[in-house]
């Protein structure tokens, strides 16, 4: 496989005429002579049996070996800064926790991305959403995002990281950033096996403007989705996109909506059963779904949402009845109040469907 493992922890400075490699999470700080520069590369690469003919002792480099993710060749800025920017929520001691993360079936990650024009900020979803979730979670941390990186490029971490996990036979749980990240996670899935996406929004996310190709975004998530054939059947629950003056979308034999006023009286097992056995689903849970009573805080609100106690009902249906092979959580968005509701419902519902995940 290509690519190269790298320990996250790991800080590789060049000063003068000596290389320091230090890791605060197990103490590790050492220095060596900058004439062995070509090192440094090796090590950046992961090559150790070439390290080892520079004549350093096998034992130096162990801490190389406590690595979990593979990292793209040729994406120096994942090698420089490592993989993930936090790693706070992580149980116990984060080096050990680390270690055996694997034993958790599902994995969190976040991606704070958020498109150039957001007038609010679902960047920092990621963030807002932790401090409700109960501690516990395996959780990876933040991608790193650049200021000038291109959504191609985040997108190859995404999908980077959900195929390590799927191989792993994990369950990946991103949390967003703004929609356009579903794309990158499904994408990775579907690569692996056919999937469906169910969605819970207050939008179709199939907003195109006429006779124009444009580029991937939350907007448009779901109907480029479609049309590079990565879903088998989509189903989106709470929308209420006529509120706001929206085109409907043209009908396609794929895609399901279910509106808000009826989701929001819809029993669970009516819902599970529509959500057909003969294909696996990926959960995605924009926090716009709800009523902006309950969720104030997203990047575009809709009047007539659902409430909080609907949403949970068919969040459990969906994570109970059917198999769910990856979760996000997206388009929480900074808050002004120092109780973020918003947030707060966004881990309710993921904790919710994190505990009938099965
Ligand atoms: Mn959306």
């Amino acid at each position: 496989m290509n690519g190269f493992m790298l320990n996250p922890w790991l800080d590789i400075k060049r000063i003068g005429e000596f290389i320091y490699i230090k890791n605060d999470q197990i103490g590790l700080n050492i220095k060596i002579g900058a004439n062995y520069a070509g090192l440094i590369d090796k090590l950046r690469l992961f090559q150790p049996e070439s390290v080892l003919k520079e004549g350093l002792s096998p034992s130096a480099f162990d801490f190389f070996r406590q690595t979990l993710i593979l990292v793209p060749e040729g994406d120096m800025l994942w090698c420089r800064q490592g993989i993930f920017q936090q790693r706070d929520r992580l149980p116990g001691n984060p080096f050990q926790a680390a270690l055996t993360y694997t034993d958790s079936a599902d994995v969190l990650f976040g991606v704070g991305y958020a498109r150039p024009v957001a007038a609010s900020h679902p960047a920092q979803g990621p963030g807002a959403i932790r401090r409700y979730l109960k501690p516990g979670q395996a959780d990876l941390g933040d991608i790193i995002i650049a200021p000038d990186e291109t959504h191609q490029q985040i997108g190859a971490r995404i999908n980077l990281i959900v195929s390590e996990l799927l191989h792993q036979e994990r369950r990946p749980v991103m949390l967003g950033g703004d929609h356009s990240v579903t794309y990158h996670a499904v994408r990775a899935i579907s690569a692996h096996r056919p999937v469906s996406l169910v969605m819970f929004d207050a939008h179709t996310d199939r907003y195109a403007r006429a006779g124009r190709a444009e580029p991937l975004t939350h907007a448009n998530v779901v109907q480029q989705l479609l049309d590079h054939q990565l879903v088998q059947q989509v189903m989106i629950v709470g929308v209420r996109d006529e509120l706001m003056g929206a085109v409907p979308a043209a009908p396609d034999p794929r895609v399901t909506v279910i509106p808000a006023c009826e989701a929001e009286f819809l029993s669970p097992s009516c819902f599970a059963s529509m959500l057909h056995s003969d294909t696996d689903w990926y959960l995605s849970i924009d926090l716009d779904v709800l009523d902006p009573a309950f969720a104030p805080d997203v990047a575009t609100p809709v009047i007539g949402g659902l409430s909080l106690h609907a949403a949970r009902r068919l969040v459990r249906a969906a994570t109970q009845h059917s198999r769910i092979v990856g979760v996000d959580v997206v388009e929480v968005c900074a808050s002004t109040a120092p109780y973020h509701r918003t947030a707060h419902a966004a881990a309710t519902l993921l904790e919710d469907a994190l505990r009938s995940l099965t």
